[in-house]
């Protein structure tokens, strides 16, 4: 169904999201903003600001993914957390996640009902940060009843090739699931396919959006600029999918829903 709302300029980045994968939407927020929600992403690293929900991980010391510390969440003042959770909590993070034209996108890729799965801050800190592999956002590992398609990825500082920018390779997420349980591609399923031949990088300027499907296969390297590189991912899905929890299922905000739809 047409969407009298949408921008031709995302009609076609959507276009080229469910072809290859992987879109640009280009500048989505103010300098002013974007400004804010750096010093607001150091302030919760800090611990300068704080909301009981939020979901902390460190950095690995060797920059190697096998070797995060998991759950152990937050560890005391430092800017090596390489990713934050749940930043729908914080004001100043919910009105990026709740930038219209988002909306509007949404509802064209997932239909009348949007829910968000998370809002995650995704760091490489000035030291490096960690090697983030091939890997797709779905699997029985999210728990959910249907695997979400759509995630949205705002660069908050500049995230050039040397900076660890966002890879892709492009139309795997035609492919499906790689593994049942989802998250990291195995070797032995990225060796045959590939990979490193075909992955293309996609650097971002501070305060560009991309949308990455979550089937495609992407990755991120260490950062080698001294600066830090952060970006807000968003993974959307439409209103009917239902956490699988039995005991205490997570309920999921509602985004986006107006009665007019
Ligand atoms: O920004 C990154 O380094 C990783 C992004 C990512 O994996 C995602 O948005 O799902």
């Amino acid at each position: 169904m047409p969407d009298s709302s949408l921008l031709e300029v995302d009609e076609e980045a959507i276009a080229h999201y469910r072809a290859e994968g992987w879109a640009r939407l280009g500048t989505t927020i103010s300098e002013d903003k974007l400004a804010a929600l750096r010093t607001r992403a150091d302030e919760i690293m800090l611990g300068k600001v704080s909301y009981p929900a939020l979901f902390f991980q460190l950095d690995a010391e060797s920059g190697n993914y096998d070797e995060l510390s998991r759950g152990k969440g937050y560890q005391g003042a430092s800017l090596n957390y390489r990713k934050i959770e749940k930043l729908e909590h914080d004001p100043l993070f919910r009105e990026l996640i709740e930038t219209p034209r988002f909306g509007d996108i949404a509802h064209a890729v997932l239909g009348p009902t949007i829910q968000l799965y998370r809002a995650v801050l995704f760091s490489k800190s000035a030291a490096g940060g960690t090697y983030l592999p091939w890997h797709q956002d779905c699997g029985t590992f999210w728990g959910i009843t249907k695997d979400p398609q759509l995630q949205i990825w705002t660069a908050l500082d500049d995230a050039p090739e040397e900076a660890g920018c966002v890879e892709v390779i492009p139309r795997t997420h035609l492919g499906g699931i790689a593994t049942p349980l989802g998250g990291v591609i195995p070797d032995y399923v990225a060796g045959p396919a590939n990979a490193e031949s075909r992955a293309i990088k996609i650097p971002a300027r501070a305060g560009e959006s991309l949308l990455i499907h979550n089937y495609v296969w992407h990755r991120s390297r260490i950062n080698t600029t001294g600066k830090p590189r952060r970006a807000l991912t968003i993974c959307l899905m439409d209103g009917e999918t239902k956490c699988r929890r039995k005991k205490g299922p997570r309920q999921f905000l509602r985004l986006f829903n107006d009665e007019t739809r």
